[in-house]
């Protein structure tokens, strides 16, 4: 294990909340049931949670619940408080501007902070080349942008996407989505031109990144061909489809074939973004440059802000007012990202994902070494799986994993599934969590993995 020199975690903020795992009541609580009542009532049923209870606070690296029971958050929202939840810089420059205006609508009376954002994006994204970014709202929506620009510039429509992968939830972005259930399931039909590509998934194909490349592209020169195709869109490191890092010299393959052919190379960093691999963005993981980048989540401290960065050139395709939306780039919303920027650049948080990641692994490989059911140990800084196995078999094994998960949130700790077999727990806390939280976290899965 490589030892890196102590990063102090971001401060708190927010309300002053212990950093401690407390329950005064089981989970859920009286408080919280009432609510999960309403909810049931109140809420459309497509609209699930993980961990039943009604937060009303969260810093550092716990959420506290109506029944005042504190919980471990080892999930950040889906890896969105990267940065810590109500990180003092965000919360100033969030209450600066919403006294100043909450919105004008770009589209009609830009404003300095989206222009800020833009420009904070085209310098910390891969590549030194001239870039421009768009805003937007949500993750889904830059990735359907995205796909817009692609088109417009390559002329063509084809696009291809990859086993395992997510994309989103809006009508393209479900037909770049992989797997069916819970995301696509009766929610057709899908946008078309849309294809498949197998990916590389080291622990289950066993390939080299190259012979999984040949693989990949292969399928994509017989079933769709160059001259159709306008876009290869992945994740580097595959997010709700198991925390998948791919081998050694795949994406650079992906990416030099692309770049032969004409074809704009999409890297979605929603997931990845931002400090959260150890690497301000995952490409550079791999050493690939990709031509669009779209981002989300972490990048506004909690805030709801998505962009597309990428090459001018293409960046540039679309005529002019074929780019935008009521609120894309909203005020609040970007000058939480300004700040968050700030402290991703400026806080180690880059360094701290490095030793969030340190002590997952530690602890996760040692935990392997004891237990044949876990199969596997993989990711990168604060984004970190752990993939649960038939020990007899290798078969993937989703009823431990649930049964693993949902006795953690009942002992106080939140912890997210995922995988396309329902097997992988991720672990991907924010960076403002205490190290000694994220070790009485991990107890609490070693025990609920010691008795499931
Ligand atoms: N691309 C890589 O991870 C969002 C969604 C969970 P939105 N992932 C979490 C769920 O069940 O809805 C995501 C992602 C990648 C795109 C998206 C979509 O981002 O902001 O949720 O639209």
């Amino acid at each position: 294990m490589t030892t890196i020199d102590t990063v102090a975690a971001p401060p708190l903020g927010g309300p002053s909340l212990p950093q401690e795992r407390r329950l005064v009541t089981s989970i859920p609580g009286p408080r919280s049931q009432e609510l999960l009542a309403r909810k049931s009532a109140a809420v459309a049923a497509g609209v699930g949670h993980t961990a039943p209870i009604e937060a009303v606070a969260a810093g550092g690296g716990v959420i506290v619940d109506a029944d005042g029971n504190s919980l471990i958050d080892l999930g950040s929202g889906i890896a969105v408080t990267t940065v810590g939840n109500a990180h003092p810089k965000v919360v100033a420059a969030v209450q600066a501007q919403v006294a100043q205006f909450t919105h004008t609508c770009f589209m009609i009376s830009p404003y300095d902070s989206y222009v800020s954002v833009a420009e904070a994006l085209n310098r910390i994204t891969p590549g030194d080349h001239e870039k421009k970014s768009a805003l937007f709202n949500s993750g889904a929506e830059a990735v359907e942008n995205a796909i817009k620009i692609a088109r417009k510039f390559t002329k063509k429509q084809a696009v291809v996407a990859f086993d395992h992968g997510y994309h989103g939830r809006t009508n393209l972005t479900m037909a770049l989505t992989a797997k069916a259930m819970p995301y696509k399931s009766g929610f057709g039909p899908f946008a078309g031109e849309i294809y498949r590509a197998p990916l590389s998934y080291p622990f289950r194909d066993g390939l080299s990144g190259a012979d999984a490349a040949k693989k990949a592209i292969s399928v994509i020169e017989k079933q769709v061909g160059a001259d159709n195709l306008a876009a290869v869109i992945i994740e580097p490191i595959q997010g709700e489809g198991g925390f998948i890092v791919p081998a050694d010299g795949f994406l650079p393959a992906l990416v030099e074939w692309c770049r032969q052919n004409g074809v704009v190379f999409i890297a979605d960093e929603i997931q990845t973004g931002f400090a959260r691999t150890g690497a301000m963005f995952a490409s550079e993981l791999f050493g690939i440059v990709p031509d669009l980048i779209t981002t989300a989540k972490g990048i506004a401290g909690g805030l709801p802000l998505a962009a597309v960065t990428g090459r001018a050139e293409i960046m540039d395709a679309s005529h002019a007012g074929g780019l935008g939306g009521t609120y894309g780039g909203n005020p609040v919303a970007c000058a939480a990202a300004v700040a968050s920027i700030d402290v991703f650049e400026h806080e180690g948080l880059i360094e701290r994902a490095q030793q969030v990641g340190a002590i997952l692994t530690g602890r996760l490989t040692a935990l392997q070494a004891e237990d044949p059911r876990l199969g596997d140990v993989r990711g990168h800084g604060a984004m970190i799986a752990a993939e649960f196995v038939n020990a007899q078999t290798g078969e993937p094994d989703a009823a431990l994993t649930a049964a693993v998960a949902k006795s953690c949130i009942a002992e106080g700790v939140i912890v997210l599934t995922c995988g396309t077999y329902g097997n992988v727990i991720r672990f991907l806390p924010p960076l403002s969590i205490p190290d000694a939280l994220l070790h009485e976290g991990l107890d609490v899965v070693a025990a609920a993995l010691a008795s499931a």
